[in-house]
């Protein structure tokens, strides 16, 4: 690993997976090289199946091998209308808006809020047409969309809600758990996500009777040695990401809690000084200790998100500057047009201020430090002159 930093240490990173203990990791593989079954719904993986349904407090919970599997299987459920429209979010990884199209579907990119950038509702009821069928919100950076508003247009055009959870694990609106949200939602468990599996990934939702679909989804569509009863995929998850999963779980609140301790040394470091905006605090919600994202207004910060990653950069600290460029901006959805209440959506602007600084149990006090001199450095020079 390069050492770019004064101080030679290791550059500090974004994120870094939560890892479980190495031997009670080798304890477990024992057990599953003992028993040979590696693979296809082993017991590993039904115990962490059954361990999730109860953590988030949903009635479905079926694990796949990664959150992008998951999420087209998840489309695939709603059996949506070939070729209509699903409203979502450009702020995410491109796999939200790959699984719609991969699924036969058209995307249709809303604006999203000021804050936590998620998508706007007021933009989704502009953006519904009669080929719409799906609103695919996001819960991004760990923020939770604004579900009532969005389950009210749903609901007035007879359309279904999934949500793209991957950044929202163990979330939860006036004590109700976001898993249970919608028709379905999708959570990502690769290794960058609190709660991870390595890769990995699940879907939930609300009706226990939707998980014999979902298993069909998962399994190719074999109901048994003779039948095929769906057109399925191979989304399962194996035995060694089940591990993973089954030592990680427990894990989850003391990482939670250093992120929330995080959180509040970045916020006092960063909270008056103009033109940064940080992550809202949601009223009722229980958010995901996932990001901490930042918008920079340069204009009244002084200097841009991108000055600030590269002097980060210089000084070892990577930050990322997620989701830019946002989805509109890759070549597949080049034109798609972002539908929004605004005369140039908020996209367009906020796009090249985010950035997630590093967001996980080992930034220490000597990170802090050198994070706190780059982002007041200039600052501090403006208002002392
Ligand atoms: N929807 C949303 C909203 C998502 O954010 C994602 C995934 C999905 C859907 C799809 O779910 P999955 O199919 O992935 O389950 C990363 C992740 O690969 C991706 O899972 C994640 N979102 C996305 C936001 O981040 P990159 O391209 O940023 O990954 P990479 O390799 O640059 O890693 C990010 C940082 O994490 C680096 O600084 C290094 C560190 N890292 C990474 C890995 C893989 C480690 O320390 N150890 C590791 O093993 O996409």
């Amino acid at each position: 690993m390069s050492t770019n930093d004064p101080a030679g240490r290791a550059p500090l990173l974004v994120t870094q997976p939560l890892l479980p203990d190495l031997g009670d990791f080798e304890t477990l593989v024992k057990e599953i090289w003992a028993s040979k079954y590696v693979t296809n719904h082993g017991p590993l993986s039904r115990q962490l199946e059954k361990s999730l349904a109860l953590y988030l407090d949903v009635p479905t919970a079926m694990a796949f091998n990664n959150g992008t599997i998951a999420l087209l299987a998840a489309l695939k459920m709603l059996d949506l209308p070939p070729g209509s429209e699903v409203i979502t979010s450009p702020v995410t990884f491109a796999a939200t808006a790959h699984a719609v199209h991969w699924n036969g579907l058209r995307p249709v990119f809303a604006d999203v809020m000021p804050g936590t950038l998620t998508i706007c509702p007021d933009a989704v009821r502009k953006a519904v047409t009669p080929q719409t069928s799906a609103i695919l919100a996001v819960h991004v950076y760990g923020s939770i969309c604004e579900t009532e508003a969005l389950q009210e247009i749903a609901d007035e055009h007879g359309l279904k809600v999934i949500y793209d959870a991957a950044h929202a694990f163990g979330a939860a609106v006036n004590g109700r758990s976001i898993a249970g949200m919608g028709d379905a939602s999708m959570f990502s468990f690769h290794a960058t996500k609190l709660f991870n599996t390595i890769e990995g990934g699940m879907i939930t939702t609300p009706r226990a009777e939707d998980a014999e679909r979902i298993y069909y989804l998962r399994n190719f569509g074999i109901k048994n040695e003779e039948e095929v009863v769906d057109i399925g995929i191979n989304g399962k998850l194996n035995e060694l990401q089940a591990a993973v999963g089954i030592l990680n779980l427990p894990l989850v609140a003391a990482e939670t809690e250093a992120r929330a301790a995080l959180r509040a040394r970045y916020d006092g470091i960063l909270e008056g000084l103009p033109g940064l905006t940080l992550q809202p605090v949601q009223k009722g919600v229980r958010r995901t200790e996932q990001y901490y994202p930042l918008i920079i207004d340069a204009a009244r910060y002084g200097r841009s998100r991108d000055e600030i990653y590269d002097e980060l950069k210089a000084a070892g600290i990577f930050a990322r500057k997620y989701f830019h460029p946002v989805c509109t901006d890759f070549e597949p959805y080049r034109g798609f047009p972002i539908i929004s209440t605004l005369g140039t959506p908020l996209v367009e602007t906020v796009k090249s201020q985010v950035l997630c600084l590093p967001f996980h149990s080992s930034v220490d006090e000597d990170h802090l430090a050198t994070i706190a001199g780059v982002f007041r450095r200039e600052t501090l020079r403006r208002i002392a002159v």
